[in-house]
């Protein structure tokens, strides 16, 4: 392996890496192809300024310039959330290629923790992960991040994933791929807009230094990913039957437009915008909030069990 020529880490994180400081990276397909502009903008700002209030340091990563970038500027973040849709999607297949032609693009999930261990961050916060999707045994359409979480040993904070999936066959998967998912404070795996999806989790945490403790030893054991999850506040929160509705006119809408493969997700979360009036949009941004948070009081209690 030969990282250095590709790996662009920002000051700042480069010397949190070397005083041993808390870190949160955080994803960039969710500001290019998960939410409309300028809201992307906004929350990508946000998310940045609420890792910084609970004593972490954020690194959003994006690939750009040709290089894997670990912490990105004010500026870069604007270009990302004004390009959009125009910048490409990278999963973990597309870096090499990405790189080679010196694109823009949002890492997924599972390409932003794959750059993130090469960067040597462990604790990462987003919205929801990508997972098995609904009429996988036809389309075999099933994420890389699932993939990802089992052979990379980096912690995802995520709100559980959206019911435009097939969750109990997502919760499989992560069986199979040796993932542990653990609720804060709940027993149940939540799903994004709403707090229960009525699949249990494997275990449940209630605090960071517990979740910190975990992480010491899955480390130790030189496992891979873990996943959190954590529900969306009661306040942004939908009842399952009031989101349902919409999510079938999402999944019909696609069927008959014939949306597949990575377009699929960005189609989705669209069209949720566009049939729930925004207000799809209000809650996913509230949620990364709350990921942010206790992501970053993880990664500090982390930091502290090192000392
Ligand atoms: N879920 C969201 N917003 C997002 C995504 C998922 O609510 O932006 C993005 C994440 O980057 C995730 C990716 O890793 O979609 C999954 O895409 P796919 O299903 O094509 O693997
Ligand atoms: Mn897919």
């Amino acid at each position: 392996m030969n990282i250095d020529p590709y790996l662009s880490i920002a000051p700042e994180v480069a010397a949190a890496l070397a005083g041993g400081q808390p870190i949160v990276a955080l994803e960039s397909t969710i500001i290019t192809h998960g939410m409309p502009y300028p809201q992307n903008l906004s929350m990508a700002r946000e998310v940045e300024a609420v890792v910084r209030a609970h004593g972490a340091v954020p690194a959003t990563i994006a690939i750009m310039d040709g290089t894997l970038k670990v912490g990105v500027s004010d500026g870069d973040l604007e270009v990302l959330a004004r390009d959009g849709h125009k910048a490409a999607k990278a999963s973990r297949r597309d870096m090499a290629a990405l790189l080679a032609r010196g694109a823009m693009a949002g890492t997924t999930v599972a390409t932003t923790m794959q750059i993130a261990a090469l960067a040597g961050i462990r604790i990462f916060a987003t919205g929801g992960i990508g997972g098995v999707h609904r009429g996988a045994e036809e389309s075999f359409d099933i994420s890389a991040d699932l993939e990802e979480l089992g052979r990379t040993p980096v912690t995802v904070i995520c709100a559980g994933a959206k019911s435009i999936l097939d969750i109990a066959k997502t919760l499989e998967v992560l069986e199979t791929n040796g993932v542990p998912v653990l609720g804060f404070g709940t027993d149940d795996f939540p799903a994004f807009w709403a707090r229960t999806s009525g699949h249990k989790v494997d275990q449940r945490f209630d605090d960071a230094a517990s979740v910190a403790r975990m992480l010491k030893i899955q480390a130790d054991l030189g496992m891979g990913g873990v996943l959190i999850a954590n529900p969306i506040p009661e306040a942004d929160a939908w009842e399952a039957s009031a989101i349902e509705g919409f999510i079938q006119q999402a999944l019909a809408d696609a069927e008959a437009q014939g949306i597949k493969g990575k377009a699929a997700t960005p189609f989705l979360l669209q069209r949720m915008f566009e049939l729930t009036g925004g207000k799809s949009l209000a809650s996913n941004i509230a949620l990364v909030m709350n990921n942010a948070k206790v992501a970053a009081q993880i990664a500090v209690a982390l930091a502290d069990n090192r000392k």
